[in-house]
């Protein structure tokens, strides 16, 4: 085989292995803020990849919240401050209702694909 079609097939290959990559649908994992501010998630509503996480800042003066996914059977989260956060890694394709302990108005949504 020629030198230079030993380049061309190799570059077939890495192209082959990078839309393999591509095509199975593997992404980095991303981290993805949602804002507390007001008694309210902000957005209300948001949709994530599988395997990313969600990280929601408290941004209020003084008032403390949580991230409850009561329909999931669990018991509520812990409370966290102003200026504190609270993670959670959604790795389960599916829809994922959660509310504040303290604040039973406040809610939100997870959608994860
Ligand atoms: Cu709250």
């Amino acid at each position: 085989m020629k030198h230079l079609d030993l380049i061309k097939l190799r570059i077939c290959q890495i192209g082959l292995i990078a839309l393999l990559v591509s095509a199975s649908g593997v992404a980095c994992a991303a981290t993805v803020e949602v804002e507390i501010l007001k008694k309210e998630y902000i957005p209300q509503e948001i949709t994530i990849n599988k395997g990313d996480t969600i990280r929601w800042v408290n941004n209020e003066k003084r008032q403390y919240h949580s991230v409850w996914f009561e329909q999931l059977g669990e018991k509520d989260g812990e409370y966290f401050w102003p200026d504190e956060v609270f993670e959670r890694t959604f790795n389960e394709v599916g829809t994922f209702p959660y509310r504040c302990g303290p604040h039973p108005k406040m809610t939100g949504v997870v959608h994860v694909k």
